[in-house]
């Protein structure tokens, strides 16, 4: 039988992110990672819940007096190694059929993205992929995807639709995920994201797709309860911002918080809108306006920031420094998707966030745990090592926070506990399944 209580002892440092955590953090704040690193500290976990951080007599004392008895308890050995939070990704849209990886050929060649949707490609070659896809073989390509995710130290993802644009394949994409999220370590969290693209049915007829989105699928997906949230991808010769107000403004009236793709590709107005709406998260952000992150910082909106994005279709990244500055609290994410960033490296996305946007070593943790929890609602649960918090947690082979960041590109994940069980070890999949 599983031991149901564990004790990590002799971590070099472990980074709690413990504070007033009910807001996401910001300015200052951002640095703050609540750092332990006197020699006896220890983290407890019982029934996959963080007991108590703190001094190993005091902590031991309290586990005593839960009754637990000393043979039950599984003990870890972090020495020389860094203990931390599991990173939350909250902006992927890893639930898709097929990969796209000739688009990288005629880019290079200089088509862009958005001519590549225009032609039919992009977002529109893997929704033909997805819909002629099984929810069984969503599920198993998905699943991989997952699998790689945890290696990377990610124990919990935000997942998007948008790769269906019919109401059953849209409820398709979301099912799979709801069926993932049960059956694979990684917490799934769902975003409805009809808004993704105008699927070749309704070409030259934008208003009518809108009409499907807000008459047909938002009414499904609500009363089915599959989504958190309602996305739009508002962009040049996508969405306009009209058109995406209406989409978030139904989803609201439906119970769905809204989440949104802005000023990624050209200056449209999104952060702007972001905060009009009162939402959770505005993502991309490359081309936000002053007055647009001005608007994100006094409505609390959480700028989800994708450098790795930026870097995959070679562009300037979103300017972070600025927008942490006027106050506005930063999170990352890979944005796993087929076209424009195929990749699970969170870590990885950390490097870029830290070398391309000058967010410092420390910001991009806060960014990758807490900040990325409040970008998706789930800061209640998630994204520090505090008592009572789902035991998520990451041993990694270094001494110290800062050796992430100097190290780069390299997977510094030993091990992952996810809900206090290892699931990674030694860099391995553990689990069963
Ligand atoms: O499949 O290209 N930006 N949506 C908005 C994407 C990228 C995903 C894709
Ligand atoms: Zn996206």
């Amino acid at each position: 039988m599983k031991k149901k209580t564990t004790i990590i002892r002799n971590a070099s440092q472990i980074l709690t992110l413990a504070g007033d955590n009910r807001k996401p953090r910001t300015r200052e704040g951002m640095r703050d990672l609540g750092i332990r690193e006197e020699k006896d500290t220890v983290i407890a976990i019982h029934q996959g819940k963080i007991v108590q951080v703190g001094k190993e007599a005091q902590v031991l004392q309290a586990v005593k007096e839960m009754g637990i008895a000393d043979e039950s308890i599984q003990e870890i050995d972090a020495s020389g190694k860094l203990v931390m939070p599991g990173l939350i990704d909250p902006h992927t849209h890893v639930v898709f059929g097929g990969s796209r990886e000739y688009e990288l050929e005629l880019r290079m060649n200089g088509a862009t993205y958005l001519e590549i949707l225009q032609q039919g490609g992009g977002i529109l070659a893997t929704t033909r992929m997805t819909r002629a896809a099984s929810e069984e073989e969503l599920f198993a390509q998905t699943w991989k995807r997952l699998d790689s995710f945890l290696q990377h130290g990610v124990t919990t993802v935000e997942a998007k639709s948008g790769y269906g644009l019919t109401v059953d394949d849209e409820l398709k994409q979301l099912r799979v995920a709801k069926k993932l999220t049960q059956a694979h370590p990684i917490d799934l969290i769902s975003t409805f994201m009809g808004a993704h693209a105008i699927p070749a049915e309704y070409k030259g007829q934008p208003d009518q797709y809108v009409e499907l989105i807000i008459n047909d699928m938002l009414p499904r997906i609500a009363a089915e309860e599959l989504a958190v949230f309602c996305d739009v991808f508002c962009e040049h010769g996508v969405f306009s911002i009209e058109q995406s107000e209406r989409i978030l403004t139904a989803g609201k009236q439906a119970g769905l918080r809204p989440k949104i793709h802005a000023d990624e590709i050209e200056p449209m107005g999104g952060a702007e809108l972001a905060a009009r709406i009162g939402a959770i998260s505005a993502d991309h952000l490359l081309k936000a306006s002053d007055a647009g992150i001005e608007a994100m910082a006094k409505a609390g909106v959480v700028a989800t920031l994708l450098p790795g994005t930026a870097f995959f279709l070679m562009t300037a990244p979103a300017r972070a420094r600025r927008m942490i500055e006027a106050g506005v609290p930063v999170a990352l994410s890979t944005d796993r998707n087929p076209g424009s960033s195929p990749t699970e490296n969170l870590q990885l996305i950390m490097n870029l966030a830290c070398l391309n946007m000058k967010m410092t070593p420390a910001e991009v943790i806060v960014a990758a745990t807490i900040n990325a929890a409040h970008a998706i609602g789930e800061a209640e649960r998630v994204g520090s090592l505090e008592a009572g918090k789902q035991a998520d947690i990451l041993i990694m082979n270094v001494p110290t926070y800062q050796h992430l960041q100097y190290h780069y590109g390299v997977n510094h994940t030993d091990t992952v506990l996810k809900n206090g069980e290892v699931v990674v070890e030694g860099g391995k999949l553990v689990y069963e399944s």
